[in-house]
């Protein structure tokens, strides 16, 4: 029989809340209605920053080529020149303004702060749920991979429609449950990932979503595990340069694009530090998942941002901690290896984003 290690608590005794004769679930809920008055007041707010944000990245890149055509032609002599580049700097200077307002001083005293929150997880089951499609060649390295972990309680593998022998590859890799997916899509296989992992688990225990392409490092679940005691979600980010091999699909290009759209989601939501869209490596406390389920929809590869703009707006506590990223294993089928495929999906983010 498989005995699970006891992981130390990193935080004192001190520090833990204490519940009296509440369950842990009750104050769960008590922090969710606590919140639930600022939902539609946050997201007005964050509403007016995004929009701001977005005339100020719109109108700052004209108003800089307007200055270089002013010293480099004569074109500062036109009179409709002078009135659009002064309407130009207009927009750039008051949404400028209206942005540090709003984040700095609006959001501050209109938006209370999330409160401090501690839950162990000493003794929460984690169950994994891997994504797989058309990976014969690395589901069972993955799922090895996480088995391995003595903090992982199951292994559950989703296979999206696989041509090849993925089912197979993942069982002789020790899953303990595989599942087929025929929803095709990213997205579908993701919910569904997260949907068969969390069967079975009490509210306080934690699911971790993942790709199996062997990306990603079962060892990363203790980073996870680390900060999940003070927050409902915790992504990964693949941005910190020290923690990815060279040569990954993090390159020149989709590295600063998915900076960009995290930065813009972050205006959004202000509160929660973001570097990474893209990131499939997850963890989810059980009851946060729960109460989220009923908004998740998407089924392509925009579902990344998806899942935790959602649960941004219902003001979860969501955080983001670097891990580590290698080459994939195997035949990309995402953003990783085609540039026109990565500009769709971006755009599909951002029309997510708008519509929030
Ligand atoms: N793209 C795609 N991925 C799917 C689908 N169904 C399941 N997946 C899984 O979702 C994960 C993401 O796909 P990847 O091919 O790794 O794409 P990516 O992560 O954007 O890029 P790379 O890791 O560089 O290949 C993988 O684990 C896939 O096996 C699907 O229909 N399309
Ligand atoms: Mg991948």
């Amino acid at each position: 029989m498989k005995t699970k290690s006891r992981r130390k608590s990193l935080k004192p005794e001190t520090s833990r809340i204490c519940l009296g004769n509440y369950s842990l679930q009750n104050f769960r809920q008590a922090l969710f209605n606590e919140n639930k008055p600022y939902i539609k007041r946050s997201n007005w707010i964050g509403r007016m920053a995004l929009f701001n944000l977005t005339v100020l990245m719109v109108s700052f890149p004209f108003a800089l080529g307007g200055v270089i055509l002013w010293l480099v032609t004569s074109l500062g002599q036109e009179s409709w020149f002078l009135m659009i580049y002064k309407v130009l700097l207009a927009l750039v200077l008051v949404s400028g303004f209206a942005l540090f307002i709003i984040l700095f001083v609006l959001h501050r005293f209109l938006v209370p702060l999330r409160a401090y929150h501690y839950s162990d997880t000493r003794n929460a089951k984690i169950h994994v749920g891997l994504t797989a499609y058309n990976d014969e060649i690395c589901i069972a390295d993955a799922v090895k991979d996480f088995k391995q972990n003595p903090l992982v309680d199951r292994v559950i593998v989703i296979d999206n429609n696989s041509k090849d022998n993925t089912y197979g590859a993942a069982v002789e890799g020790g899953t303990d449950f595989v599942f087929k997916e025929y929803n095709q899509g990213y997205g579908a296989c993701c919910m569904r990932a997260l949907e068969e992992a969390a069967h079975g688990l009490a509210d306080d225990d934690i699911v971790i979503l993942c790709e199996g392409d062997m990306t990603f490092s079962g060892n990363d679940i203790s980073k996870f595990l680390s900060y999940i005691e003070n927050c409902d979600i915790v992504l990964g980010t693949r941005a910190t340069q020290e923690l990815r091999a060279t040569n990954t699909q993090m390159d020149w290009l989709i590295n600063p694009a998915n900076q960009v759209v995290a930065k813009m989601i972050q205006a959004r939501f202000w509160g929660t530090r973001l570097t990474d869209v893209g990131c499939t490596y997850r963890a989810i406390r059980v009851g946060a998942y729960r109460r989220l389920k009923p908004y998740l929809w998407v089924r392509g590869n925009h579902f990344s941002p998806h899942m935790f703009i959602e649960a941004l707006k219902m003001r979860m506590r969501v955080v983001e901690i670097p891990v580590v990223f290698k080459i994939r294993s195997g035949e990309s089928k995402g953003v990783g290896s085609n540039k026109v495929k990565a500009a769709r999906v971006a755009l599909r983010m951002l029309r997510l984003l708008y519509a929030a």
